[in-house]
């Protein structure tokens, strides 16, 4: 079990003015900021991270969302992080989100869904280099 998760708050999230209202619900539930950037990516960028999904019939449509406009990524640590950021962010489709978690307060669609979390411990790692360097961790 390792202690760290990587997070974005998406585009939805950001336009609709919720950067602080999520940070907030990430600090209260004992997360603590190990990086964190605001910054736009480009499509490329999008699609080189989500390369998993290649071959899914979403895959244009997320990398385009994605890369709309700016996002928050953060590195994020707890003790059994990946599966507690999941419970606090809530199913994918936030129609099928638990009442509280952040999808279902903040979430648009299921493609529109707020915000990401990794879904293992070594996508954690993988996602959290993709954005940070070393020395941007603390
Ligand atoms: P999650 O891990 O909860 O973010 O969900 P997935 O890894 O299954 O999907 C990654 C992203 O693809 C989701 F955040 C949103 C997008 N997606 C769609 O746009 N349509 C779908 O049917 C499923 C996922």
């Amino acid at each position: 079990m390792s202690n760290r998760t990587f997070t974005m708050i998406k585009p939805d999230a950001v336009r609709a003015g919720n950067i602080g209202n999520i940070l907030q619900m990430v600090n209260q539930a004992g997360f603590r900021i190990v990086a964190m950037k605001y910054l736009h990516i480009t499509k490329n960028q999008a699609e080189k991270f989500y390369e998993v999904h290649k071959e899914r019939p979403f895959y244009g449509e997320l990398t385009e969302f994605m890369s709309s406009g700016p996002i928050v990524a953060a590195i994020l640590e707890k003790d059994n992080a990946v599966a507690d950021f999941r419970k606090l962010i809530g199913a994918t489709n936030p129609a099928q989100a638990e009442e509280g978690t952040i999808r279902k307060l903040y979430a648009a669609s299921v493609g529109e869904n707020a915000v990401h979390g990794s879904d293992s411990d070594e996508n954690a790692a993988i996602e959290g280099r993709f954005f940070f360097s070393g020395l941007e961790q603390f």
